[in-house]
């Protein structure tokens, strides 16, 4: 059965069929188009998933939701030992880690920052707080970020697939000229060939 990626335009689901395509797996997708209004994503993904939320992937049976998750499934599952380290290693450590910073942590602040800014003046208490975790993050991140340029040793590996998200909202905040590091990091994944298939299969 071919792998399935329900995935909803402009979301975190892009990074799952960039996964898939460094993997070189086949795969199809079925779309939903946010709302024009609201940017919530339609009634149709409810009927795969109570929550309906993107990415959910189908694979052999199983509906696996979370991007982290799916990442981490599709790794184990059809890698091969490819964009993970060396299970048990020190980078294998860090690698969980970021794999979970990506939506645990990095998230958090940036999605607090687009909610709070439709409370308009009512939401000025919370900028502080939200201002600070953003710097406090995202400089965390361009701090640990490799010679290499990727979070992980030399390679690619499924950490900073998983953080692309999360950067590429980083740089295009107004703080993003902080960190020059990780708008290179953009630049250079950006630039690979199966980002940019995974692209146009997504939002081409
Ligand atoms: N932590 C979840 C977050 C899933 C999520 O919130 N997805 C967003 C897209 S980026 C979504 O489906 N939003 C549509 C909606 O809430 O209506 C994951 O990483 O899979």
């Amino acid at each position: 059965m071919t792998i399935r990626v329900h995935h909803l335009n402009k979301s975190r689901s892009q990074r799952i069929v960039w996964l898939l395509e460094e993997l070189g797996l086949p795969y199809e997708i079925v779309r939903y188009q946010r709302d024009a209004k609201t940017n919530f994503a339609p009634p149709e993904l409810k009927k795969i998933h109570p929550l309906g939320k993107s990415p959910l992937l189908e694979d052999d049976g199983e509906l696996i939701e979370e991007s982290g998750a799916i990442a981490q499934y599709l790794c184990d599952r059809y890698g091969e030992g490819r964009l993970q380290p060396e299970p048990g290693s020190k980078a294998a450590l860090k690698h969980l880690q970021l794999m979970h910073f990506a939506e645990g942590s990095a998230m958090l602040p940036l999605l607090l920052r687009i909610y709070v800014s439709r409370l308009g003046d009512g939401g000025a208490p919370l900028h502080g707080r939200i201002d600070g975790e953003i710097v406090s993050y995202f400089d965390y991140l361009e701090g640990i970020l490799q010679p290499s340029g990727f979070f992980i040793g030399d390679d690619l590996s499924a950490a900073d697939i998983m953080l692309s998200f999360p950067v590429i909202l980083a740089t295009q905040q107004p703080e993003g000229q902080r960190w020059p590091k990780l708008k290179a990091f953009v630049e250079s994944i950006k630039a690979r060939p199966a980002w940019q298939r995974a692209m146009a299969a997504t939002e081409g």
